[in-house]
């Protein structure tokens, strides 16, 4: 590792929500780093994260101009965004920075039933879906009108110069709810409550090329690795089927 290139300590992104969203912003800003992937099924894997990482868990960044190193996924976009400020993670204008700030906090703490019913499988689908509960639901009615008001907020503020993402630009809340969207699709969740410009979003985030770059990598790994599944997770659902992403028609 150069000294200067920062190490991403990371589980595999198909299982690890957490690890997507340093993964998302470190490839979208072509931030040099390199990663050192553990194996979730692996006993010795593991306990060398244990190990490594300060809390016990991952994502964590080592950088060598620190003392100590940066973990929580929350922790590491903050750094990431105060390291190379030219690079915007957070949009300049306060009102859309402080909005993204509570949302991104607000997904950090919250949705349990999301978290706990739809663990990460990515690029997975299930086929038949399972049935959500009213929970869920709620929470995915959230989620929808998270991304209306966002969507509102950037375009009265930015104008012409809205690009289309959740405040704007691309920023730290995309790669933050990039995973939910993942999500929804590996467990075909309903969006059709979803505004005209939540979908717009939504839509915009699946032809974005960095996320289906991220998505090819992924599907190769799980392709030439089946050694690295969980099958605890891969037959989460019962009596369905777990599909593999079809990426060019999803995300081409
Ligand atoms: N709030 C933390 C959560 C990190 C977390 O739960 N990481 C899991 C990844 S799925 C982990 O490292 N698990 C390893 C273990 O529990 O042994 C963050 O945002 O980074």
């Amino acid at each position: 590792m150069a000294s200067q290139e920062l190490q991403l300590l990371a589980l595999p992104i198909r299982y690890s929500s957490w690890t997507v969203r340093p993964v998302v912003l470190l490839e979208y800003f072509g931030i040099p780093y390199s990663a050192k992937f553990f194996r979730l099924a692996d006993t010795e894997s593991l306990a060398s994260l244990h190990a490594e990482s300060p809390s016990g868990l991952v994502p964590v960044i080592i950088d060598n101009d620190l003392p100590q190193p940066v973990h929580d996924s929350l922790a590491i976009a903050e750094y990431l965004h105060d390291k190379y400020p030219e690079k915007r993670l957070w949009p300049k204008d306060f009102k859309l920075r402080t909005y993204g700030r509570s949302i991104v906090a607000e997904l950090h703490s919250g949705f349990a039933n999301i978290r706990t019913d739809f663990p990460h499988n990515f690029p997975v689908k299930y086929n038949p879906p399972p049935q959500f509960s009213d929970k869920v639901v709620k929470e995915v009615k959230r989620v929808l009108t998270i991304f209306d008001t966002a969507r509102k907020l950037a375009k009265e503020t930015l104008g012409d110069q809205d690009e289309g993402f959740l405040l704007g630009a691309f920023s730290i809340a995309d790669a933050f709810y990039w995973p939910f969207l993942s999500r929804f699709f590996t467990y075909s969740v309903d969006l059709s409550g979803a505004t005209a410009d939540a979908s717009e979003y939504i839509a915009k985030m699946w032809k974005e090329p960095t996320l289906k770059r991220i998505g090819e990598i992924q599907l190769r790994e799980v392709r030439e690795h089946p050694e690295y599944n969980v099958p605890f997770y891969d037959n989460y659902v019962p009596n369905s089927q777990m599909e593999f992403w079809d990426l060019e028609s999803i995300m081409g």
